[in-house]
């Protein structure tokens, strides 16, 4: 057995949770928040048999979406003054990052 682990766009994360409730596969999500932009995104936890896994990550990808966000600095107090970049900066996010791990054991009571 696998776990998926997938933090996705909160904008993504519905179309997500239907197409895994629709395929029969089960998940529990999780509300989480960017190390980097500190913006919420969502974390699926998706626990499945090995066999399963490639397509559980074809419909993550069918579901998320690469988007660009711009981040806007926040004027730093105190040391980091001399880093500090004083214009918005465009990142990258997604479509997903997703880790796919070995699961020792599964009991469900
Ligand atoms: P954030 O940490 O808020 O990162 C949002 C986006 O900012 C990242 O998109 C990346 O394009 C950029 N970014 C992150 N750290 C950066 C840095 N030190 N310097 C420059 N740009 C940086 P994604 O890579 O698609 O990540 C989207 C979200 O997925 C992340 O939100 C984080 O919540 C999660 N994530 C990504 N990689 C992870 C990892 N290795 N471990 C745990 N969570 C991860």
């Amino acid at each position: 057995m696998k776990m998926v682990i997938a933090v996705v766009q909160d904008k993504d994360s519905g179309r997500l949770s239907q197409l895994l409730v629709k395929k029969g596969f089960r998940a529990t999500k999780l509300a989480s928040t960017g190390g980097f932009l500190r913006a919420g995104n969502t974390t699926f936890l998706i626990g499945t048999a090995d066999e399963n896994v490639p397509e559980v990550i074809e419909l993550i990808r069918q579901s998320c979406k690469s988007r660009q966000q711009m981040v806007t600095p926040v004027s730093p107090l105190g040391s980091a003054v001399d880093s500090f970049l004083p214009y918005p900066l465009e990142v990258q996010v997604g479509g997903a990052a997703v880790f796919v791990l070995d699961v020792e054991q599964f009991h469900s009571f």
